[in-house]
């Protein structure tokens, strides 16, 4: 049968209804002060508003760029599309996050928890430096690694399912890491050791520094992840070496292109200080390049020392390893490459100076020994030999950031914008200008921290957007209370001047973040997770030896099966759960009344569940995920009997 709409519509537009219509809006207009502005659609007219309800795939339309925030105190991520600023995820890691199923009642999440020699939980992190997987400096869509900066760990998340897969420790230290990259092929990633350290006596000796632990000198140095990242690997971690020296790192890059092969870094304590106002002691600071060749050959010649904690993991001293050094102004954070691994850009935090060095001189003052003096026994070089410009370029230079057309993009905290530069040699081919002068400036509210173009710190930028992370949102939004907000804003970089195209709030707090295009990860990224062919019947087993009730749970839309069970008081539980869901954006959950556990199962998903049952009486589960029509009805009961009442007679059984 089919529907004749036009006499539908007819019959039902009938004068009387017109007239009421065109009444019953005179009386809006006049009573609500409904005002009509035919001048607006929904579509509007600029090329940033867009239709609502969101079309189904809207964002194939729309975003570009996914792009992955570190959360900082978060202890993870968080995810947003570009441009549309539309918030998506969050990706928890270090922190516990239930909003996200991310809690240590799964043993999964409980081993990255775990301190692998202490086997304590530490559900807190401070997430800093995300860095993509790359094939040949490139990104290539398989993984983003972090770092925790307050326990020394890094974390693998998977693009394809956004969760956190790997977590590994830093031996050694207690923990204070800062700077982090993956190299050109994920192959090795560098970790610094940012506060220094009173390490083991072995390390002391082998560097032949007696560290007091009162009044120091400390030291430090920085960390190798050897990576299962070529073509085909499945990206698992492994920490390899240590190379530690006299003085602490802050950022840090694996070169690639003219500067592959060379870790560099910064220190803005090249004191050596304990308290922050010595730490401005000096009128530079260095920058540092660690030749990796020089590093391999020193554990191929058997110059290093291992721990009783880390009997793997090679401890090497600066004096066994190639090292050089540049003064650059004082206290320098940003440390970063330009797309072909020529120009090393880095800033004094508390100068208005931004230095290029030019790996090119670098590599030829190396050869020459050019050299002007050296300080611990690493040579300095040059600075005149190495340094392409010295730009005094604003107030509180953070970091640095490249896109496509050469040209630099520098963040100023104090001066609240980012400033572009041109980038010299073989880049003024390609934009044509004068280098090393401001060409533009990007007016920030307020306070840059990081900034980001999709691919910036890449050999292939992206370009197109540029993010300014904000430390300080001040009087942007609605008024929340004393903790505020942080605020990222979005530039068009398409065009000179830069165009601010949107400005987003986003929870505390973000340091570097990292965009990638849309069309690298959407094609991997799971819906849900294939179910094997067989699944576990659901069950109860008790383990009367061991005191552990093992129950196997089917989770599907409207019931959890079992959904009674029994177990002695006192005795573990572990519900293996599997969702039984091949439908798309069906989680579950599980919350336990009064216990402590609150977990989600996404579609398809095998999950374990651990925790002791010490409270006896009738405790409700239920799943919190609001899941179908009748979501409120998908609960159990978990009877916990004192072990002295119990006996077997109170086992389930299937009837
Ligand atoms: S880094 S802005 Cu600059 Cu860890 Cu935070
Ligand atoms: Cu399952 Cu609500
Ligand atoms: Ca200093």
């Amino acid at each position: 049968m089919t529907i004749d709409t036009q006499a539908v519509r007819k019959a039902i537009l009938t004068p009387v209804v017109i007239t009421s219509l065109i009444v019953g809006l005179l009386v809006g207009v006049i009573t609500f002060g409904i005002v009509l502005r035919p001048d607006v659609t929904s579509m509007g007219n600029s090329q940033y508003n867009r239709p609502y309800p969101m079309p189904h795939q809207y964002w194939a339309t729309t975003d570009e760029f996914y792009m992955f925030a570190s959360g900082g105190q978060q202890g993870g991520f968080y995810v947003y599309g570009i441009p549309s600023m539309k918030y998506l995820s969050e990706i928890p890691i270090f922190a516990t996050d239930q909003a996200w199923g991310w809690t240590p009642e799964n043993p999964e999440v409980r081993n990255m928890f775990t301190n692998p020699w202490t086997g304590e939980i530490v559900e807190r992190g401070d997430t800093h430096h995300p860095s993509m997987s790359r094939t040949d400096g490139v990104y290539d869509g398989r993984w983003i690694f972090i770092n925790d900066k307050m326990y020394g760990r890094v974390a693998r998340v998977g693009l394809d399912t956004f969760r956190a897969d790997e977590v590994v420790w830093m031996p050694n230290i207690t923990g204070g890491v800062h700077g982090f990259s993956v190299g050109p092929n994920t192959e090795l990633a560098v970790l610094n050791i940012e506060h220094e350290q009173v390490p083991d006596q072995v390390i002391q000796e082998h560097l032949g520094i007696e560290v007091d632990r009162i009044n120091g000198p400390y030291v430090a140095g920085f960390n190798g992840i050897a990576i299962d990242g070529l073509p085909g690997g499945d990206g698992t971690m492994e920490v390899a070496w240590q190379v530690w020296g006299p003085w602490h790192h802050d950022m840090a890059r694996i070169g690639w292109g003219v500067s592959d092969g060379w870790i560099i870094n910064t220190s803005y304590n090249s004191e050596r200080a304990l308290s922050a106002v010595p730490m401005f002691g000096r009128e530079y600071d260095y920058l540092y390049f660690w030749n990796i060749a020089s590093i391999e050959k020193a554990i191929a010649d058997g110059k290093y020392v291992t721990t009783e904690q880390a009997p793997d993991v090679a401890v090497i001293s600066w004096k066994d390893v190639e090292v050089y050094m540049t003064k650059i102004p004082l206290n320098p954070h940003g440390l970063d490459i330009s797309p072909t691994g020529k120009y090393i850009l880095t800033s004094g935090k508390a100068t208005t100076l931004i230095v290029a060095v030019d790996m090119d001189m670098v590599l030829e003052a190396i050869e020459s020994s050019d050299f002007q003096g050296e300080e611990l026994e690493v040579p300095i070089l040059t600075t005149d030999s190495v340094r392409a410009a010295s730009m005094d370029l604003g107030l509180g230079p953070t970091h640095i950031e490249f896109d496509n057309n050469g040209f630099a993009y520098v963040g100023f905290f104090v001066d609240s914008d980012a400033k572009t530069v041109p980038l010299g040699g073989p880049y003024i081919e390609k934009h044509g200008m004068e280098p090393w002068k401001v060409v533009d400036v990007l007016p920030a509210h307020y306070s840059i921290g990081h900034i980001s173009i999709p691919g910036g710190d890449s050999a292939q930028p992206y370009g197109k957007y540029f993010i300014a992370m904000n430390k300080l949102a001040k009087d942007t939004f609605l008024p929340h209370g004393p903790l505020i907000t942080e605020s990222h804003e979005l530039f068009s970089i398409d065009e000179q001047p830069a165009v601010l195209i949107d400005q987003m709030a986003l929870g505390p707090e973000t340091h570097y973040s990292q965009g990638i295009p849309v069309s690298m990860i959407t094609p991997n990224v799971r819906g849900v997770y294939t179910l094997p062919a067989e699944t576990e019947p659901p069950r109860v087993e008790y383990d009367y030896e061991n005191q552990v009730t093992d129950v196997y749970m089917d989770v599907v839309r409207s019931w959890f099966t079992p959904d009674m069970f029994t177990v002695p008081q006192g005795w573990q539980v572990n519900i293996h759960m599997t969702s039984q869901e091949q439908a798309m954006d069906i989680t579950h959950g599980l919350a336990v009344d009064n216990y402590n556990v609150n977990t989600s199962i996404d579609p398809g998903e095998i999950k374990t569940i651990e925790f002791i049952a010490d409270k006896d009486g009738v405790h409700w589960f239920y799943c919190m995920w609001f899941c179908s029509e009748l979501h409120m009805e998908m609960r159990g009961r978990m009877i916990v009997i004192p072990q002295d009442e119990w006996n077997a007679e109170y086992e389930w059984s299937p009837s």
